[in-house]
């Protein structure tokens, strides 16, 4: 399989971190691009012109991070990165769409900075930034932080916040949630995790 991802993406970074959680490492090779230049060998197979996209062996590409996630899970069930019990799963599936919405926003902030200041929307970017508190504030409570393992839900969460940290860091997500800081912290640490840090 090949997998185009840029060294920043949040949405990609999900993706690195499953291959790494489910040790397909050595299935999968890594191409670096930039998608925003829209190179060819990467709008060749995706139209959209975005990473994450997973060439299959077959060479069918998939697009969208949370439908490659899916895919890899059907396709190597163990190690497994959602519960067994149905309860359960929906709970973390619910935790990581959330935290999708979360790096939708936070893309939606980056890219409205990259305009000439007149050109920026302070109202959207504004909305964006309540809308990352308000997240912040239902994962506080919603997502049950566990230390045993590191499903969907976790993985999610820790590359949003991570994320955060790296485009947002001004909003210091971490005054409102300790319980979230200290997880974070727990799940930076992870390989997988430490593999995908993205260049300082
Ligand atoms: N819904 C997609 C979003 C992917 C996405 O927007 N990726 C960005 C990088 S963070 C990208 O490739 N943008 C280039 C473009 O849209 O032209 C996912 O979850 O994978």
């Amino acid at each position: 399989m090949k997998l185009y991802t840029s060294l920043t993406s949040p949405f990609a970074r999900k993706v690195r971190v499953a291959v790494i959680e489910k040790r397909l490492s050595d299935l999968v090779e890594t191409i670096v691009l930039d998608p925003w230049a829209s190179p060819d060998e990467l709008v060749r197979v995706n139209p959209l012109s975005q990473v994450p996209t997973l060439v299959l062996d077959n060479g069918l590409p998939l697009s969208n991070s949370d439908t490659i996630i899916d895919w890899l899970e059907r396709q190597y069930p163990t190690p497994a990165l959602l519960p067994d019990d149905e309860k359960l799963r929906t709970q973390a599936l619910a935790i990581a769409a959330l935290t999708q919405g979360m790096i939708e926003c936070t893309v939606d902030i980056v890219l409205e900075r990259r305009k000439t200041t007149v050109q920026q929307g302070r109202a959207m970017i504004e909305r964006r930034l309540v809308t990352i508190d308000r997240v912040i504030d239902t994962l506080a409570t919603r997502f049950k932080p566990d230390t045993r393992h590191f499903h969907l839900d976790g993985m999610g969460v820790a590359c949003a916040l991570a994320y955060l940290d790296l485009r947002v860091p001004e909003r210091n997500w971490r005054k409102r949630s300790k319980q979230l800081a200290t997880w974070q912290t727990w799940a930076a640490e992870r390989d997988s995790m430490r593999a995908t840090q993205p260049p300082p």
